[in-house]
């Protein structure tokens, strides 16, 4: 199967994304999508997950802040990466040549750092509007201003440089950022050469999120096997299998 014929079969389109969903991608580098998940889906993805925290202690004191190629260890995350809009969203920041890195879940507890700004890659700075790498951000409680929700710094993908490049502190507020906020259900794409971290989580809760992870499916510095472990391959559909390119599983 193709990856054209894969994305077919999962309902991406032409028309999947509106023409401001596209321009907001193409020039701020990041859109919200709302009700993605419905309530009963965000429970049930958060019981999965949960229980991988609690077995890892992720989110803990001394956790990690992590827990990395969920979809592995546990079902109920595939919808993360085979959602039709998401896709689509993902296909336009990458012409369509798209691979699943996999789906990365973060609990972000109280108390929880800000990270410093960075974008999601190791490899040059993109150019001529050609990126190596898009994010999801999946929300599964609400983002507010208080829980240590996403900052962006918009645009910040075509200005050809990294913030370590371009900062001074990386860690401090920047004066041009924007809170990513919504409801739980609500999927965050963003261009992941924009730069982005969390903030502090202020609230008494966990700001819980996943994030489904893409490179352009030919990109020489994300070279490695595949991010599907076996296991997880043989639950799959072949059009969700084929997103993730490599014949070679998983090995952790
Ligand atoms: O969870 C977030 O708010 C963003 C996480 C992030 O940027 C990262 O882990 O690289």
């Amino acid at each position: 199967m193709t990856l054209q014929e894969a994305l077919c079969e999962l309902g991406v389109r032409d028309d999947t994304l509106s023409q401001a969903e596209k321009m907001r991608l193409d020039r701020e580098g990041y859109v919200l999508l709302l009700n993605i998940l419905s309530a009963a889906q965000i429970a049930a993805i958060c019981r999965a997950m949960d229980g991988v925290y609690a077995a890892e202690g992720t989110g803990q004191k001394d956790g990690p802040a992590e827990s990395s190629y969920m979809q592995n260890k546990v079902a109920g995350l595939d919808i993360c990466f085979t959602h039709p809009r998401v896709l689509a969203a993902i296909c336009r920041v990458l012409d369509g040549s798209i691979k699943s890195l996999g789906v990365h879940g973060r609990p972000h507890p109280p108390d929880g750092e800000q990270q410093a700004l960075h974008v999601d890659y190791n490899g040059p700075a993109p150019h001529a509007e050609c990126y190596a790498v898009c994010n999801s951000l999946w929300m599964l409680t609400e983002f507010t201003p208080e829980n240590g929700a996403t900052r962006v710094i918009p645009g910040t993908h075509r200005s050809g440089q990294t913030p370590e490049e371009a900062l001074e502190d990386p860690a401090a507020d920047h004066p041009r950022q924007k809170l990513l906020l919504g409801p739980a259900g609500t999927v965050a794409v963003f261009n992941s050469h924009v730069w982005h971290g969390t903030t502090c989580n202020r609230s008494a809760g966990r700001r819980l999120s996943l994030t489904s992870f893409f490179c352009r499916r030919d990109d020489p510095h994300m070279v490695f096997s595949s991010a599907l472990s076996l296991a997880a391959a043989q639950r799959l559909r072949p059009a969700a299998r084929c997103l993730f390119a490599d014949p070679e599983p998983w090995t952790g």
